[in-house]
């Protein structure tokens, strides 16, 4: 039996076509009808947030304010335990405003070049908010952190930004070698979602699987 309520309607808010690429993905299975934020002409804003979640807050409130919908932020980055944390919540602007995820990558690999072997640990961490509406106080928060090495020969042509030097142990491989399903299942962005998504269908905020019925 098809299930008859209405999609539940969502505009994720990014321009970042690798995020957007891989939200959309794991969003497949769900009631719910994902929007672009290009669609509402929804203006950039500036991330002037010391925190992913406050990025992700910021952006998640912009959207829902230009689209009137309900809005998914996201804020992610890569952190370099010798590099003491960063690029972080500046991964985006690594090797400056309107830097190219090359030009980030190509700065970063600089970077890691000057740490010894053995001691270039790295993380992955993904903030994601959903609000209800602009003015929503208490917004949905979930995070998600994947643990791997950061090195110094790019591997792979699979996701986007610093994937190609981010090795996984458990993998024997980059994040940019692993097929997309199962970055998805592994990554930082696939952690956050899933914990969003348990806690909005725990407040019954209809975002309910298409195969259940009534
Ligand atoms: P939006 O703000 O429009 O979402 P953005 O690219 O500016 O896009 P962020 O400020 O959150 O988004 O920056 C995230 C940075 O971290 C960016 O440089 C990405 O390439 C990198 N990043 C985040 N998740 C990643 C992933 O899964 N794989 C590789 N790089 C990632």
């Amino acid at each position: 039996m098809a299930d008859s309520r209405q999609a539940h309607r969502v505009v994720l808010a990014s321009s970042n076509t690798g995020k957007l690429r891989e939200i959309g993905d794991m969003l497949k299975g769900l009631h719910m009808e994902v929007l672009l934020q290009a669609q509402f002409h929804v203006p950039e804003v500036e991330e002037t947030g010391l925190t992913f979640v406050e990025n992700a807050i910021l952006k998640a409130r912009n959207a829902a304010r230009y689209s009137g919908l309900p809005a998914i932020g996201d804020d992610s980055g890569i952190e370099i335990d010798a590099l003491e944390g960063k690029p972080g919540i500046y991964s985006a602007r690594y090797a400056g405003t309107g830097a190219s995820d090359e030009d980030n990558l190509r700065k970063l690999i600089g970077e890691i070049r000057q740490i010894p072997e053995g001691k270039r640990s790295a993380r992955f961490v993904c903030c994601m908010v959903y609000l209800r509406h602009a003015d929503d106080p208490d917004p949905v928060l979930a995070r998600g952190v994947w643990e791997g090495v950061a090195i110094t020969e790019p591997r792979g042509s699979n996701g986007f930004g610093y994937d190609p030097v981010f090795y996984v142990p458990t993998h024997h491989c980059t994040s940019a070698e692993l097929p997309p399903a199962v970055k998805n299942q592994l990554s930082h962005r696939g952690q956050a979602l899933g914990q969003l998504m348990e806690k909005l269908q725990a407040e019954d905020s209809v975002m309910h699987p298409v195969t259940q019925t009534g």
